[in-house]
């Protein structure tokens, strides 16, 4: 009797560092979701779930993933921490925050010191919405399939502005 096929890991990780960041990142997995990429969506969180962070960065890797998306807000350490336990690309996506609207989460993600990059998208769901499509993007220089699929997506897009206002 032939053994089933191993199951194939989502490429795609998105984590976040609270619950309350997900209707946010929820903007990077409805993109993946059109675009056809599986992920995993998961609470990380630097400062409350240290352990879990470690043990997630530390095995990205082995679990299958090639990209790894990292939501956070306020002083938001996420994206930089898991950044620096695996070589895998991260996007750093800056939540909204409630004191500071976000810029505080913009430069705790940024401004990555030289040797550990985080690429970082906008504030926000516009952030979060680019990160699944910049995921998705990294993805696709190694398969064909989804390069088309993003080339359609760029069409559709184009095809839906109106030449004028209405
Ligand atoms: C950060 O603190 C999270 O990423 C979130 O954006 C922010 C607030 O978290 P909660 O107090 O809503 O759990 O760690």
């Amino acid at each position: 009797m032939s053994e089933a096929p191993a199951p194939v890991a989502p490429p795609v990780a998105i984590v976040m560092g609270s619950q309350s960041d997900w209707p946010t990142m929820q903007r990077a997995a409805a993109m993946l979701d059109k675009l056809g990429v599986a992920y995993d969506a998961r609470i990380v969180s630097a400062h409350r779930t240290p352990d879990r962070l470690v043990a997630f960065a530390k095995g990205a890797e082995a679990e299958g993933f090639k990209v790894i998306i990292a939501g956070a807000g306020g002083a938001a350490h996420l994206p930089g921490m898991v950044a620096s336990m695996t070589h895998l690309p991260v996007l750093g996506v800056p939540v909204q925050s409630k004191a500071l609207s976000g810029q505080d989460s913009l430069l705790s993600i940024v401004q990555m010191p030289a040797g550990i990059p985080v690429g970082t998208l906008a504030i926000g769901e516009a952030g979060a919405a680019n990160a699944g499509l910049l995921a998705a993007a990294i993805l696709s220089t190694g398969d064909a399939e989804l390069a088309e699929r993003l080339k359609t997506f760029r069409a559709e897009q184009s095809a839906s502005v109106a030449e004028r206002p209405s």
